[in-house]
C-alpha cells in the first residue's frame, strides 16, 4: 500500500553521566573520573531507492540510543549510534504543522535533533576555581519531538480532473501502468505511476486521484492529491465533456481554483487543457487537445503537445530547504504565589550534578549566578525574599 503521510514521535539519545573518582580514593587527590558518552542524534536522510514511506511505521517511536556513564580511571562513556530515518527525495518534514525541511538532494540528511549533552566527569571538571572536584554532571535527558513526514511523488507529468474524466484509461494507454479504470468516481485512490517510452523522449506520468470542489481544503481527497503537484513539471486537465454537472469550462475554473487555493506556486507549473472521450462529441474548440483515450485516438499528436510544453517550460529546480529544530538552550519561568518555577534545559544543566553535597551547592550557585535566570527573573518582576524554585531546589531571592 502507497503511504506518503506519517506521523511520528523522535526521540534523542540521554547523554552518559560523568564518574566521581580519584586515583588516590583515602585522600581525594587527583581526579579520573571520566566523562559519559553523547546521545546519538535522529537524522533523516534521502535514500533515492525509495518511493514512498510504507516501510515506516506510522505513529510509532523511534528512539536513538543512549550515551553510555563514564567510568573510574578516565574512561570516558561510549557516545550512542544515531537513528537514521532513510525517506525517499521529495520528503518534507513538518513539526507541528510547520515545515522544517524539504529534502530532495541524493543523500542529503536532516539533523532532526541532536544527540542529548553528555555529563562531565571530575576530571573534566578540573578547574581554578576548584582544582579537586568532587562532583560530576548528569548526563542530559532525551529530547522528544513529534512530527510528520510528508512524501510528494516526482514526475514530469501529472494528469488531474474531475472523477471519471478518464484519466486512468489515458494512463493505461501511454505506459505500462496497470491503473484501476472503473465507471464509478473515485476508482484511484492512491497515485498511479507509469513510463511514458517514446524513442527519444522519455516521460514520469502520474495519475491522480480525481479532484472536486473543496479539494483545497481537504474536501474527497484534495489535498492528498495537490500536494502530488509540488514536485511535478507538466500538468493534464482531462476534461470531461459528459460530466453533467461542470462544462468543459466551469472544470478549468474548478481545477485553476482548486491549485491557487492549495499553494499558489504551483499556478506557475505548464498546464494543457485535454478533452477526453471525443468519441461521444463533437470537436470544436481549437484551444484544446481532443482525445479517446478509450479507443487511443489523438494520443500522438497529445504526446507531442506534451513534449514542446515539457521542452519549454522552465526546468523547475529543486533544492532542499532546511531549518534547525530544537533550541537546545530554552528557559520558562512561571510565577505563582511569590514563587518563581523556572524549567527548561538551562536549568536542568545547572542543577544536573552529583556528589559531595556541599560541592553541589556551591556548583549550582555558582552556575545559577553565571546563567541568565537572575536577569530574566529580574525581568519578571521578582523581589528580594520570593522563592525562587530550580527543579527540586528552593531558595530565597536575594539581588
Ligand atoms: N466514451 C468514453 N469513455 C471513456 C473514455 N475514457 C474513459 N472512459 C470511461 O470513463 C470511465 C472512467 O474512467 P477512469 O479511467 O476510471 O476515470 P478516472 O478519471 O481515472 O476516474 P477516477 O479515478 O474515479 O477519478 C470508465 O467507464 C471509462 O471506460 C473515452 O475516451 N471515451
Ligand atoms: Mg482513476
Amino acid at each position: 500500500m502507497f503511504v506518503d503521510e506519517i506521523n511520528l514521535t523522535v526521540l534523542s539519545g540521554a547523554g552518559g553521566s560523568g564518574s566521581v573518582s580519584f586515583k588516590n580514593s583515602s585522600i581525594k587527590s587527583s581526579p579520573n573520573g571520566g566523562s559519559g558518552g553523547t546521545g546519538g542524534s535522529i537524522k533523516i536522510k534521502v535514500n533515492s531507492e525509495l518511493h514512498d514511506l510504507s516501510h515506516i511505521i506510522s505513529n510509532s517511536s523511534l528512539k536513538a540510543e543512549n550515551g553510555s556513564d563514564g567510568n573510574k580511571n578516565f574512561q570516558n562513556g561510549k557516545n550512542g549510534e544515531d537513528l537514521t530515518i532513510e525517506v525517499p527525495s521529495g520528503t518534507q518534514v513538518f513539526v507541528e504543522n510547520e515545515l522544517y525541511a524539504d529534502l530532495h538532494e541524493r543523500g542529503s540528511t536532516y539533523n532532526v535533533i541532536d544527540g542529548s549533552r553528555s555529563g562531565r566527569g571530575n576530571f573534566d571538571l578540573i578547574s581554578k576555581r576548584n582544582p579537586n572536584p568532587q562532583i560530576c554532571e548528569q548526563g542530559q535527558k532525551r529530547q522528544k519531538l513529534n512530527i510528520k513526514l510528508l512524501y510528494s511523488i516526482y514526475s514530469d507529468l501529472a494528469i488531474i480532473g474531475l472523477p471519471n474524466a478518464g484519466k486512468s484509461t489515458l494512463i493505461s494507454q501511454l505506459t505500462n501502468s496497470k491503473a484501476k479504470i472503473g465507471d464509478y468516481e473515485f476508482t484511484t485512490i492512491t497515485p498511479n505511476l507509469g513510463i511514458l517510452n517514446n524513442s527519444d523522449f522519455k516521460l514520469k506520468i502520474c495519475d491522480l486521484p480525481g479532484l472536486i470542489k473543496g479539494a483545497s481544503e481537504g474536501i474527497g481527497m484534495g489535498n492528498k492529491v495537490l500536494k502530488h503537484l509540488r514536485n511535478t513539471k507538466t500538468i493534464v486537465y482531462l476534461l470531461d465533456p459528459l460530466n453533467e454537472q461542470y462544462s468543459l469550462n466551469e472544470q478549468i475554473n474548478l481545477l485553476n481554483h482548486e491549485i491557487e487555493e492549495f499553494d499558489k506556486s504551483l499556478c506557475k507549473i505548464p498546464v494543457i487543457k485535454v478533452v477526453n472521450k471525443s468519441d461521444a462529441i463533437e470537436e470544436d474548440d481549437d484551444s484544446y487537445v481532443y482525445i479517446s483515450a478509450i479507443q487511443a485516438e489523438g494520443l500522438n499528436k497529445l504526446i507531442k503537445n506534451i513534449e514542446e510544453t515539457y521542452n519549454k517550460g522552465s526546468k523547475r529546480i529543486y533544492e532542499d530547504f532546511q531549518k534547525i529544530t530544537i533550541n537546545s538552550d530554552n528557559l520558562n519561568i512561571s510565577y505563582e504565589e511569590n514563587k518563581f518555577t523556572c524549567t527548561g534545559s538551562i536549568v536542568e544543566y545547572i542543577i544536573g550534578i552529583s556528589g559531595s553535597s556541599e560541592e553541589v551547592n556551591n556548583e549550582i550557585f555558582y552556575r545559577y549566578e553565571k546563567s541568565t535566570i537572575p536577569e530574566k527573573l529580574q525581568e519578571e518582576g521578582i523581589q528580594n525574599g520570593d522563592t525562587v524554585v530550580l527543579g527540586n531546589l528552593e531558595f530565597e531571592y536575594k539581588k
